[in-house]
């Protein structure tokens, strides 16, 4: 059945539930009534909602915005000055102070959680920041933080904002390559890690990771090391600086430095369909009042509430809704270290019970991995706290939707289906849950200020009609958008404003249906998404092809039952070697190594030959159907240089997806 048709055969499916549309933020009258106002006079609705932080100096000027080739520009509230640490945390204290602000939940279940509340994050952060000073660090340096999820992650970001140096998180998943091409990129001038990251009951030893990036390093950077597991760890004298050392003799008194509104908050390295991943800059105002309104909206969010985003902080999922956005809004955010299955398939739903969540928000691949390890790891739980859960990451397909509704929501959550991007700063499209019926699989309408459209990828012309398929463009800024791809102004224009002119280019495709919702039907472009992670498939190549063995590899997507996506790749290799099980093994090893266990190929098909152009392009179009098993319809091959490569790739095409 499709996915229409399945939502239009059980219409209380995505009906908002009665008790919830009653003490919702926001119903269906003033979503109306706000999102046309935000459209039609986008100066006085911001200016408005922008007051919703503390300011030190107020805005005088709200949007100055323009995505016209040549003079891409985005300002939002430029003359006014703020600082977002003091937005997080100080201006919390007076009314709750001894309310808890971070609940940590470790990887290991027998290590107590941690509750902080603001007046102790409010310590840390301070004496962290002094930290930071003594280390030199000062307003415009980068730091970069390559940290698990631990307590030290949320402090080192808002200590870094309280002196406006600008934070480049670097998962903790990724390889010394990946972490060394990042401390360069931005030039960092110091690394806050730690010796271990325990997650799902093994170690990542993050700090030797950072000793043998910084060999690559061309500047010098210090390093902050957090003691996470105290296990030993090498040591370099005058490079090497212990956290827990430096903040026993900090003092606790910092006060927050005034920044402009669109000064840098942090760079965020994310994949594109080119070259090596992008620095996505955000800023500090806008940034933070997006992140800000659209947590409280989106997840209809109410004072009191425990919030569980289970994003990594290295992610922008992370950045937003479990630092920037709830603690902007005085919540209590949860922060959990493992996985969803260590040590069983239920820690979810038993962190779920423990802190009495409220709002849970998750990926589709992580949905999908539990939904097939049987129901009973969900029932033996209390789920009875949840009030809503959200997605992110990729499009949830029906299945995994009706049983996150059914077993885990008991059909009495309404689910947020949340599209938007690591350039995007916030949700884009997504329900707010007390105004908008959802359909499974549909992130149904824009949020405010968010104007959409439809473009025909070959005429680059808005398609007007309600319902519409095509690319998905923005046509007008909103607060939370990217400024900029750090140091390469030029890259910014050219991946999201030069496609499609006077648009922002969300690299999506999309479908409006008949009631005007969106359905995200995944990425156009060379990106692909594995369980929710972002991936170009350039990158994966050139770590392949700088294997000795490897003469050339060409990257694709492939349909994957639980990580959505799978990495799909064709290796052609050098004249004498000849392809083996180990160096099948050899090649995988290779790739988690130069970027990390998250790049892992799925499938490596050897190619004696890739399809090209007589121009020598490779067609990946032929290679996605071919690891797609669909071979009908390979279209136009006519331009092929040499037709009987196609046929030796169908007859060897793996078949162990
Ligand atoms: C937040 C985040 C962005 C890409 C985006 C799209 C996909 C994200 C989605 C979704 C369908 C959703 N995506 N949310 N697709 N429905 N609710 O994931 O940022 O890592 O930059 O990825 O993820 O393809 O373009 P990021």
């Amino acid at each position: 059945m499709s996915v229409k048709a399945k939502a239009a055969a059980a219409p209380e499916v995505g009906a908002i539930p009665e008790n919830f549309k009653a003490k919702a933020h926001i119903d269906a009258a003033t979503y109306e009534k706000m999102y046309a106002a935000s459209i039609s006079d986008p100066e006085a609705f911001w200016g408005e909602h922008g007051k919703r932080l503390d300011w030190i100096k107020p805005y005088s000027k709200v949007k100055d915005t323009s995505f016209e080739p040549g003079n891409i520009s985005i300002k939002w509230f430029e003359d006014g000055t703020l600082n977002v640490a003091a937005n997080c945390v100080d201006r919390h204290l007076k009314k709750r102070g001894n309310q808890t602000a971070i609940i940590f939940e470790p990887d290991d279940i027998h290590e107590p959680a941690q509750y902080i509340t603001y007046r102790q994050l409010h310590n840390q952060v301070s004496k962290l920041a002094n930290v930071l000073e003594q280390l030199g660090i000062r307003k415009g340096d980068r730091v970069v933080i390559y940290l698990p999820m631990i307590p030290e992650a949320a402090y080192a970001m808002l200590a870094c904002a309280r002196i406006g140096a600008v934070h480049s998180i670097v998962f903790a998943g990724f390889s010394p390559d990946a972490l060394a091409a990042r401390v360069n990129g931005c030039d960092a001038k110091l690394v806050i890690t730690a010796d271990y990251a325990p997650r799902g009951g093994r170690k990542t030893p993050l700090k030797s990771n950072t000793d043998a990036a910084l060999l690559h390093c061309i500047h010098d950077p210090k390093v902050l090391m957090v003691r996470r597991t105290r296990e030993q760890t090498t040591w370099v004298e005058g490079r090497d600086f212990d956290y827990g050392e430096m903040m026993l003799e900090a003092s606790d008194v910092q006060h927050p430095i005034e920044i402009n509104a669109e000064d840098p908050l942090f760079i965020l390295y994310t994949s594109g369909s080119t070259g090596h991943p992008k620095g996505v800059v955000h800023s500090t105002g806008g940034y933070l009042v997006y992140a800000a309104m659209t947590h409280q909206y989106t997840f209809d969010y109410h004072d009191g509430d425990v919030f569980w985003c289970t994003a990594d902080v290295g992610w922008v999922t992370g950045h937003s809704y479990i630092v920037y956005g709830p603690l902007a809004n005085g919540a209590t955010t949860v922060m959990f270290e493992g996985v969803p299955t260590y040590p069983d398939p239920g820690r979810f739903w038993e962190v779920c019970e423990k802190h009495k969540v409220n709002q849970f928000y998750t990926a589709p691949t992580a949905i999908r991995a539990l939904m097939g390890q049987g129901d009973e790891w969900v029932e033996k739980h209390d789920l009875s706290s949840l009030k809503l859960l959200g997605s992110v990451g990729e499009p949830i397909n029906p299945e995994a939707w009706n049983w996150y509704n059914e077993k885990v929501g008991k059909g009495k959550c309404p689910i947020v289906d949340t599209w938007w991007q690591t350039e995007t700063g916030g949700h884009l499209i997504t329900p707010l849950p007390g105004a908008i019926s959802t359909k499974p699989g549909s992130a149904t309408k824009p949020f405010f200020g968010v104007q959409p459209v439809i473009l025909d990828p070959q005429s680059g012309l808005e398609i007007d009609s309600v319902e519409a398929e095509g690319v998905l463009c923005l046509k007008d800024s909103w607060p939370g958008q990217m400024r900029g791809v750090w140091d390469d102004h030029g890259r910014f224009e050219q991946a999201y404003f030069s496609d499609y002119k006077g648009y922002y280019f969300s690299g999506d495709g999309c479908r409006r249906d008949a009631d005007g919702y969106y359905w995200i039907t995944g990425r156009v472009d060379d990106v692909i998404n594995v369980s929710g992670h972002r991936m170009g498939t350039a990158e994966v190549e050139s770590a392949l092809v700088a294997h000795a063995k490897v003469a050339e590899a060409a990257v694709v997507g492939y349909p994957h039952p639980v990580k959505g996506q799978g990495i799909y790749c064709y290796v052609t290799l050098m004249n004498d070697v000849e392809p083996t099980q180990e160096l099948y093994q050899e090649l995988r090893q290779w790739v988690r190594h130069e970027i990390g266990p998250i790049a892992s190929p799925d499938l490596i098909q050897w190619a004696p030959g890739l399809p090209k152009t007589r121009s020598g392009k490779i067609m990946r179009r032929i290679l996605r159907k071919i690891a797609e098993n669909d071979y009908g319809s390979l279209g136009d091959t006519s331009t092929l240089a040499d037709p009987s490569v196609v046929e030796d790739l169908i007859e060897n095409r793996m078949n162990k997806g």
